[in-house]
């Protein structure tokens, strides 16, 4: 089997999602083949371009392809024990980073200024990530993994902290699975940042579609000032690193709102309409000045037909 396919939405040939990245291995080396639906062993050496790019209306994307940026970013998917060298390309004016939240990596590839890790207009850097399974260290102590929701951004446009590229849309997701873990069909991104949900105007979502019964994952971020929180309507969670129970005594709080202040990131995964069916299911922040100013949008979970019961598609 072709060694791409440790995705499930590519194991079932449909469904795709556009922002998911099917990463090439260059070495499968030590790795064994998972049953459809879980997370494959990692170690595998994965290779990807990502530009820095300006887009419309001021504002600055990353992207997989020139002219293809995005905000958020493309979605980063790696498994415990992989290595991710990304080529990064800046395309704008303006010197620019990557820095990512949770993974290994040298000094050289932290995305600062003050480590001289940062790209100059029209050059190329590659920036090396690593992740890790858990293990025991040499003094019996216990050593977390990698895998978890993470998130990269920009360190250095506007200021050193990467402010003003952070507030134009320089950040983007990054999951770190681990063996066994069970994947979802789709995955959407969900930025709080300051006071728009991925640099979208108030009030325009975005907005996310299923159909009843997939497994739909979310991955949810936070940059700027402000802290939110996080609330689905019709659907809850458990709060831990997948957000799903391992059972019925996994002591995991199970939740529907969780706070999320600057760089804090999570993801969750939910059945669409579990035991309350198709609907324009709101999401939003919870501080209600921040609901009222806009900070809204609908996960639309359809009835197989297509239909939504109650819901006349408009610009809300
Ligand atoms: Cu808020």
């Amino acid at each position: 089997m072709d060694r791409r396919t440790f995705n499930r939405r590519v194991l079932l040939g449909g469904a795709a999602v556009a922002t998911s990245l099917s990463l090439t291995p260059e070495s499968a080396a030590g790795t064994a083949e998972a049953p459809a639906g879980t997370a494959p062993a990692g170690g595998e050496v994965r290779r990807i371009k990502l530009y820095a790019e300006k887009l419309a209306g001021g504002q600055m994307g990353y992207g997989l392809e020139k002219g293809k940026a995005t905000i958020p970013g493309p979605l980063i998917e790696l498994n415990e024990g992989d290595t991710l060298h990304v080529e990064f390309e800046n395309t704008m004016d303006v010197p620019v980073s990557l820095h990512v939240h949770g993974l290994d990596y040298e000094i050289s590839s932290d995305g600062t200024r003050m480590n001289k890790s940062d790209v100059e207009p029209g050059g190329t850097r590659t920036y090396t990530w690593r992740t890790h399974a858990p293990g025991r260290r040499k003094d019996g102590t216990w050593r977390a993994g990698s895998a978890g929701y993470w998130h990269y951004h920009d360190h250095v446009v506007g200021t050193e902290h990467g402010t003003g590229g952070i507030r134009k849309g320089l950040y983007g997701p990054v999951i770190v699975r681990r063996k066994g873990d069970v994947l979802p069909d789709m995955t959407y991104t969900v930025v709080f940042n300051d006071m728009t949900i991925n640099n979208k105007p108030a009030h325009s979502g975005p907005d996310f579609e299923a159909t009843v019964g997939d497994r739909v994952e979310f991955v949810v971020i936070t940059h700027g000032e402000y802290y939110h929180t996080f609330h689905m309507h019709g659907h809850r969670w458990a709060d831990n690193r997948t957000g799903m129970l391992t059972g019925p005594e996994d002591p995991s709080q199970v939740i529907d709102n969780k706070i999320c202040g600057p760089a804090d990131s999570f993801g969750f995964q939910v059945i669409a309409g579990e035991g309350v069916g198709a609907g324009a299911w709101m999401y939003h922040c919870h501080v209600q000045s921040h609901s009222d100013m806009g900070m809204v949008g609908l996960f639309l979970v359809k009835k197989p037909d297509g239909t939504i019961p109650g819901h006349e598609p408009h610009e809300h």
